[in-house]
């Protein structure tokens, strides 16, 4: 059934549920097969798949519409309308059917501990948490590019198994960042429009971004001998300059109302070929190319690999993959 959902982020929307036998709506989404809970502030450890209770409602109206909301249905709209985005995005661009390309939808958990300001994927439970946010600035975690980057850590894990630490773990935060703001720019809500921040809902207004990932004070911008000693969240920063260079090219530009302002490693001009095109590629790596040691050298040969299947060996694509990890210092 189709229901109303006043969201936090997102403004007024449809949520996809199911009708009750007896009465009443619950957030299983018929078309996905996402199940939306309230995980009742258990913290992260102690959740596993049928933790909390499942969201029911009687008139199919949902949440108020809030930040930092006293009705706990509100962030379970954006939630659970957030999965769906995740959903289509990755079945209608690449034909993905769900995390695991099974078809079988997963477990969202809202509510989860107390005051928790983030948001984790879990293989074990095929269910995704999220919390509170800090309760001041930073209210629950559960918008576009938060979700998006959370369910392509189970992507990633089905797929490439990128390991969590060193260069690897640095490429499997980026997978999580660049597919979790392809959900936004997927979505086109005019009230989270598609950005190169993540976490842009957050106060101050990003957590990380791609032109210039060295801004946040911890992520590099170019590839050295000793980027994999940084935590993957930072790590991470090689990979998103490059996929920002090679979607929209060096120096300044404004797109959707933000400012950005990306430099090369090696002095070079960059072209940029659109992030669609460049999703595209590295989706291909990913899930063709990509081990579960693939080192930031290996991504440059494995996103040209995946250009020259889609694009060809002498296209402008294919050329514009290579310049841009030449941008970022990988050889
Ligand atoms: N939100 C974080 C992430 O997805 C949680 C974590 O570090 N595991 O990377
Ligand atoms: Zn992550
Ligand atoms: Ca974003």
């Amino acid at each position: 059934a189709a229901g109303t959902g006043h969201s936090e982020y997102t403004g007024d929307i449809t949520v996809d549920t199911t009708a009750q036998s007896g009465s009443g709506y619950a957030l299983i989404d018929p078309l996905r097969g996402h199940t939306t809970r309230d995980a009742h502030n258990a913290s992260a450890g102690a959740i596993n798949a049928n933790s909390g209770t499942l969201y029911t409602d009687a008139d199919n109206v949902w949440g108020d519409g809030k930040k930092f909301s006293t009705d706990r249905a509100t962030a379970a709209v954006d939630a659970h309308a957030n999965t769906a985005w995740t959903y289509d995005y990755y079945k209608n661009t690449f034909n993905r059917s769900g995390i695991k390309n099974d078809g079988k939808g997963a477990t969202v958990f809202v509510h989860v501990g107390t005051k928790w300001d983030n948001a984790q994927w879990s293989d074990s439970c095929f269910c995704m948490m999220t919390g509170d946010g800090d309760g001041v600035t930073d209210p629950e975690q559960v918008d576009l590019d938060t979700m998006g980057h959370e369910m392509t850590h189970g992507v990633t894990s089905a797929t490439a198994n990128l390991r969590y630490s060193g260069e690897s773990g640095g490429l499997n935060e980026a997978t999580s960042d660049i597919f979790g703001t392809m959900v936004e720019w997927y979505a086109n809500n005019p009230v989270d429009t598609g950005d190169y921040l993540f976490s842009d809902q957050s106060t101050p207004p990003w957590l990380r971004r791609f032109d210039k990932p060295s801004l946040d004070g911890s992520s590099a911008d170019c590839w050295s001998r000793k980027v994999g000693q940084l935590d993957v969240h930072n790590s991470s920063g090689v990979g998103n300059h490059w996929f920002y260079l090679a979607s929209e090219g060096s120096g300044a530009r404004t797109v959707n109302g933000v400012a950005y302002n990306s430099p090369t490693c090696n002095g070079s001009t960059v072209t940029g070929i659109g992030n669609q095109k460049v999703a595209k590629i590295w989706y291909r790596a990913l899930t063709v190319y990509m081990t579960s040691t693939t080192d930031y050298k290996g991504a440059r040969t494995a996103s040209l690999n995946a250009a020259k299947d889609l694009y060809g060996l002498n296209s402008t694509e294919y050329k514009a993959v290579a310049a841009a990890w030449s941008a970022v210092s990988v050889a």
